[in-house]
């Protein structure tokens, strides 16, 4: 992603704003795993929206007066030799700048002092003018969550400045992130291309008797070549029975002669993820019954691209999947009627991605060009003893939409075919 896209979101992030407001978005800290390791720091995804920036313990402040300029300002971690000589150079001021486009960028250090000064009535930057409204992402903030930093600032706003209104960017941040720009779905393109890549080693290495972590580090060896990103989400491969349990991640399970290998995957690029699911027999040739279910959840995917348009209802989306797959799965002899669809059909079948695999997007009403989202289309017969899923992401077009995954094998032909030349 260039300057400019971050530049524009900010933009269109403070034409939202009310005047004389305040916005903090925090990129996030380092979480403990044990003694002294963290988990591999992962930016707050609306922070790299707004500022192609994934830097630790950041801050973009923004202070939109009445007669609605904005200052914006960035917080970083300072420079620190010995700090980086352990754990890596930090980004500095003129990096950011270039990165983000925002010129005014100060140690974090000074961040306290100088928002207090702010909500005090001070000089802050050039602004003088009193904050009445506050714009925290305030995702998630239920008990049963972790916590923030923006819920750190909420709870000390509260206490110390009871005057603010407080307002959540979040959803201000998920329209914008609904509507993919140009560069993204470019992205998600170049980041189909690496799935493909890790979907087809799984593929080719597939035969009875393979561990399940095994084709994990097909996989990820796959996703290894491009990038060291490696995928945009915990990656799902199980095998048998254990397609069963739809978010699986133990892969201590052997695929058996005869079983259905199931993946959920999805490699990112440039902080773009994809979700794709492809299934197959561990041992290269569907059986009868695992041919029969395939092909109605292959039917109903394809029935979707080829309907799915511009000003169709979100909610329709999901709706026809189930009945269209339905009707087929009656018409095979593998459910008794309609109605009990829910007995082989357990989730749902569209959610957006981009820049999170379960997007944080506003919940569009109808359907508009340049959104992403999954047509996943899952089957689990489980007296039959068969369950997988079908997944490709959708690009919707001015008069249609496109399958970004169509390249990755999706008939059971092409599936056949890729695993015998294997
Ligand atoms: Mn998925």
């Amino acid at each position: 992603m260039d300057r400019q896209f971050h530049t524009d979101n900010r933009r269109r992030l403070y034409d939202m704003m009310k005047p004389s407001s305040l916005l903090l978005m925090f990129s996030g800290k380092e979480i403990i795993k044990t003694n002294d390791e963290y988990y591999p720091f992962f930016a707050h995804r609306s922070f790299v929206y707004l500022t192609g920036l994934s830097c630790k313990e950041a801050v973009l402040c923004a202070v939109k007066g009445q007669d609605g300029a904005v200052r914006e300002l960035l917080y970083i971690l300072p420079p620190d030799p010995m700090a980086e000589r352990w754990t890596g150079r930090r980004v500095k001021p003129e990096e950011a700048t270039s990165i983000s486009g925002i010129e005014d960028v100060r140690s974090v250090g000074s961040f306290e002092k100088d928002i207090h000064t702010l909500l005090a009535g001070g000089h802050y930057s050039t602004h003088t003018e009193p904050v009445d409204y506050l714009y925290l992402d305030v995702y998630r903030a239920g008990t049963q969550e972790r916590l923030f930093p923006s819920h750190d600032f909420l709870r000390m706003a509260q206490r110390e400045y009871p005057y603010l209104k407080v307002e959540n960017a979040d959803a201000l941040v998920r329209r914008l992130r609904l509507i993919k720009a140009p560069c993204e779905i470019e992205a998600v393109r170049k980041a189909e291309e690496i799935t493909k890549a890790g979907i087809l080693a799984m593929m080719k290495a597939s035969k009875p008797g393979m561990y399940e972590y095994q084709y994990k580090a097909e996989f990820d060896h796959a996703l290894g070549q491009f990038s060291p990103d490696g995928p945009g989400f915990p990656s799902i491969i199980s095998a048998g029975s254990n397609n069963f349990c739809i978010h699986y991640y133990a892969y201590t399970g052997q695929a058996k002669d005869g079983d259905m290998v199931l993946n959920d995957v999805g490699a990112q690029w440039d902080n773009h993820t994809t979700d794709v699911s492809r299934s197959w027999p561990c041992n290269g040739k569907f059986s009868e019954k695992q041919r029969l279910l395939y092909e109605c959840a292959l039917a109903t995917s394809n029935y979707m691209f080829s309907t799915v348009k511009p000003g169709m209802l979100m909610t329709d989306i999901d709706r026809t999947i189930r009945e269209y797959n339905a009707r087929l799965l009656v018409d095979a002899g593998a459910l008794d009627k309609v109605e009990n669809v829910g007995r082989l059909m357990w989730h749902g079948g569209a959610h957006h991605v981009g820049y999170d695999v379960h997007d944080v997007v506003a919940t569009p009403e109808r359907i508009a060009p340049n959104m992403v989202f999954c047509i996943d289309v899952g089957i689990y017969h489980e007296e039959w003893g068969i369950g997988f899923r079908l997944e490709d992401n959708l690009l919707v077009t001015e008069n249609g939409c496109e399958c970004l995954s169509a390249g990755i094998p999706r008939t059971v032909q092409d599936i056949e075919d890729v695993m015998r030349k294997a």
